[in-house]
């Protein structure tokens, strides 16, 4: 019989439908579980995503995948709040331009609306959704930072070539090993703060 509830846990679902986060939430999982996407749990559309704040889109992504797989499922919604932006781009960091989701596009009209901005700092906050039979819990994560001037980097995605953390060496997260942001991002602060809370239950 397992200890505790985290080494019950064998089969969880992700869901989410961005590749590039299913990398990197994959990368800090537990080894041995076997983690499925929502594709391969044979969910086609788009996972509903009508909140207007992180913890209820990431709320809503999970209790959609539980309820139609009844296997615990786990959800990230994430964004990027900017300072003199008034917190945007924030829930609205996929579409920041536009419905076509380019990261690209996002990228360059944050750094066109930031144009002679003396305030540049921004936050990157992820929140968990994790559903089972016992419920709904919420876990977050953030790091701080400055917006840059220009694009540097090519790993990553989303608005990493225009992110320095605070507690970095001064380069971007794309210009970071994968390994390098896991050390220090919301993503993976998230990802450690609800092992926890599977360890305590
Ligand atoms: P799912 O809902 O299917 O998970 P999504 O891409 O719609 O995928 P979000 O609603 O959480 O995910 O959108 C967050 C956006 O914020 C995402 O498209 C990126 O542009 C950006 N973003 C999130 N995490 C990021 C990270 O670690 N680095 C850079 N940009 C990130």
């Amino acid at each position: 019989r397992p200890n505790s509830y985290r080494e019950s846990v064998n089969k969880i679902i992700l869901a989410t439908q961005n590749a590039h986060k299913l990398e990197e939430l994959r990368s800090v999982l537990p080894k041995g579980w076997e983690v499925q996407t929502a594709f391969d749990a044979g969910i086609r559309g788009e996972l509903p995503e009508t909140g207007s704040t992180l913890e209820e889109n990431a709320f809503q992504k999970a209790m959609y995948l539980w309820n139609h797989c009844g296997i615990p499922s786990l959800a990230d919604d994430s964004g990027l709040q900017v300072a003199g932006l008034s917190g945007a781009p924030g829930v609205h960091s996929a579409m920041y331009a536009g419905p076509e989701r380019s990261d690209q596009a996002n990228r360059s009209l944050l750094l066109a609306n930031l144009v002679g901005a003396a305030d540049r700092a921004a936050t990157f906050r992820t929140v968990l959704a994790w559903a089972t039979l016992e419920g709904i819990q919420l876990y977050e994560g953030v790091v701080h930072g400055q917006i840059t001037h220009d694009e540097r980097g090519e790993y990553g995605f989303g608005y990493d070539r225009i992110f320095v953390p605070n507690e970095g060496d001064g380069r971007t997260f794309a210009e970071m090993l994968p390994e390098e942001k896991v050390a220090m991002s919301h993503r993976s602060r998230a990802v450690r703060a609800w092992l926890t809370g599977l360890e305590r239950s």
